[in-house]
């Protein structure tokens, strides 16, 4: 969710991970992980032309960012062995342009799946917060991009969207409550990613 606490907490995990193994963990984001996701990004975000971006247009701009990062930044680092924490993939198009925008899902699930070649995360945290709260917390920042301006029903359904992924891939999917102090929030994640790193054995 916007203003949910990504950032902060993907930079404070990203260090604490490093500091419990040897392999090294990785920061990305979609949209723009690479330099063209970056130009792509800036469109997503930033367009302002007198033409708004469609729909479909935009959940193919999305598709487009990812096939780039998948192929040229993540397979490439995930091949040489390293660990990557990823602000935003798949779950996101289903949320905003499925639920969100109101596309037709299994058409998003088939993109996905093109643009991902099958690449599927290990393990999702869904940071959730109250949506009014989530907005508020990125207007403090006084730039509020095209996505953030759509209207609060939107980002509801953006929120029931995630929701329902949850609900359905729960070995997958782990919410986590983005309304309690930042210090908190990074000892929940801590707990989850721990019994989650013992059991594929990457902690002893
Ligand atoms: N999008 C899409 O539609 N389809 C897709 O397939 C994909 C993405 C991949 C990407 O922007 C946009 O693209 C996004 C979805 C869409 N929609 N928008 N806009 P993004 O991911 O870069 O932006 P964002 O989701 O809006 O993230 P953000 O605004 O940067 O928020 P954040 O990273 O979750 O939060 P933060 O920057 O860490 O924190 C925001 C503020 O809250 C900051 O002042 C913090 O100090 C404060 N904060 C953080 N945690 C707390 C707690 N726990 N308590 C109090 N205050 C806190």
């Amino acid at each position: 969710m916007e203003g949910a606490g990504k950032t902060t907490q993907m930079q404070r995990i990203q260090v604490w991970l490093q500091g419990l193994m040897d392999t090294p963990v990785i920061i990305t984001r979609e949209p723009g992980g690479t330099l063209l996701g970056q130009e792509l990004r800036h469109l997503l975000l930033e367009y302002h032309g007198e033409e708004p971006i469609q729909d479909r247009a935009e959940l193919f701009m999305y598709a487009a960012d990812r096939a780039q990062h998948v192929e040229g930044f993540l397979k490439p680092l995930l091949d040489q062995g390293n660990m990557i924490l990823c602000d935003r993939y798949t779950d996101s198009t289903i949320a905003y342009q499925g639920y969100g925008r109101g596309l037709d899902l299994s058409l998003i699930n088939q993109l996905n799946q093109i643009a991902t070649n099958s690449l599927e995360s290990d393990l999702t945290l869904w940071l959730d917060v109250d949506v009014e709260l989530g907005l508020a917390r990125t207007r403090t920042r006084g730039k509020i991009d095209r996505i953030e301006q759509a209207n609060l029903e939107f980002h509801q359904r953006v929120q029931q969207g995630f929701k329902l992924l949850a609900q359905a891939n729960p070995d997958r999917i782990i919410p986590i409550n983005g309304m309690l102090n930042i210090d908190q929030v990074t000892e929940n994640i801590k707990l989850i990613l721990s019994q989650k790193l013992r059991k594929w054995g990457c902690l002893i």
